[in-house]
């Protein structure tokens, strides 16, 4: 990622004024574009991108910036240009840790998380590469994957995460046999060990999860369980989709999906769960052992029906919701984006 500063046109200048913006968060630009204009008190200057790739500017036509100033990135994909124009909104996730910018922007480039520096007072984009560094993604056996076995005959998948949740996947993969799955990717487990059978082929680097998939391999799915990891969930599959793979839903051969409910993409729908008729599921949900779906109820995406939950019919789930084991749920209620429902709760009335 190239981050973009304003630079000092003449010396009596320290602030400019924004005239013109020419791009949006997402576009593609190339070296020598120009992305926006600046009026000085001489004049107006343009500003060029440094680079090619997927630009995201923080700034607005008619807003007062300083010289110096860091106006936006250019970034390899649109993900990470989104990524990177969303974390000025982003309170930094520990209150006592304060990251730089460059940091925080390499914190998304390379996949890392704000939580995984526990324990920094400051922490710089150099603190950041000798973390990273230190999660020996270079000197691996496995740096070129030769231990993935690709399958003609089955569909070639790979897991991320290889921990309680990712293994119930496994299992219904292996029993769908449909699928190849060729390994798993996850740093917190050594690499050169196995889960059932699967190899462990090292962290979800980007040069990690791109070598997979040029090697063929088209499908991916996401074995982070969604109790404590919302938001390493989330970005796992933003991060899967921004480098092409497909994730499918994965159902468990014995749970009961009504032909009339329908369903987007990478949903997980657990043993014994019950999506009842005329349910509508989004993508990148979670439907838990025995959780039962009744008649007409709308599931956002991004949600977690945990083992046992119990809803009723017209039941509306917003995006990112837990719904927490044995929780019951009352016909027609409407439960907001990002709630959290403690287990064994009875809900009666909307949660707003
Ligand atoms: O409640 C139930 C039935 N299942 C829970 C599930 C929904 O959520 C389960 O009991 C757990 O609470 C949780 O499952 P999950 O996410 O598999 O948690 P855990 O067993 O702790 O495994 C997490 C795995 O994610 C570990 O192997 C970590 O090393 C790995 N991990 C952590 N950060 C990561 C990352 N893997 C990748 N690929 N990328 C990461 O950034």
């Amino acid at each position: 990622m190239t981050e973009i500063f304003v630079e000092k046109d003449n010396v009596n200048d320290d602030k400019y004024k924004v005239v013109t913006v020419n791009v949006r968060t997402g576009d593609v630009v190339e070296p020598g574009q120009v992305i926006c204009e600046l009026e000085t008190s001489k004049s107006v200057i343009a500003v060029s991108s440094p680079t090619a790739g997927y630009i995201s500017l923080r700034i607005k036509p008619g807003e007062e910036i300083t010289v110096g100033q860091s106006i936006g990135v250019v970034a390899e994909t649109p993900i990470l240009a989104e990524q990177s124009s969303r974390l000025d909104d982003l309170p930094a996730s520990s209150p006592s840790i304060r990251f730089t910018r460059a940091a925080r922007l390499r914190i998304v480039e390379l996949g890392l998380l704000e939580e995984d520096f526990k324990g920094y007072s400051v922490v710089s984009s150099t603190d950041v590469d000798k973390h990273y560094a230190k999660l020996n993604f270079k000197k691996t056996a496995h740096e070129d994957l030769q231990d993935i076995v690709l399958d003609d005959e089955r569909q070639n998948i790979i897991c991320l995460g290889g921990g309680g949740h990712a293994k119930m996947c496994l299992e219904i993969l292996k029993r769908t046999n449909n699928w190849n799955v060729v390994g798993i990717l996850d740093g917190g487990i050594p690499m050169g060990s196995n889960v059932f059978g699967v190899p462990v082929l090292g962290p979800d680097s980007p040069s990690n999860i791109e070598k997979v998939r040029e090697k063929g391999v088209k499908f991916a799915i996401n074995g982070i369980g969604m109790v404590k990891n919302h938001k390493l969930r989330y970005r796992l599959n933003e991060k899967l989709t921004s480098f092409g793979y497909l994730i499918p839903n994965v159902i468990h051969p014995s749970a009961i999906v009504e032909d009339s409910s329908s369903m987007g993409y990478g949903n997980q729908i657990m043993a014994g769960a019950i999506v009842g008729s005329g349910v509508k599921i989004g993508n990148n949900c979670i439907i838990n052992s025995g959780a039962i779906i009744s008649h007409d109820s709308h599931i956002a995406d991004e949600v977690h029906v945990a083992p046992g939950a119990v809803l009723a019919g017209l039941v509306s789930i917003e995006r990112g919701c837990l719904i927490g084991m044995g929780v019951t749920v009352s016909i027609g209620v409407k439960i907001k984006t990002g709630s959290i429902v403690p287990n064994g709760t009875s809900v009666f009335k909307d949660i707003n």
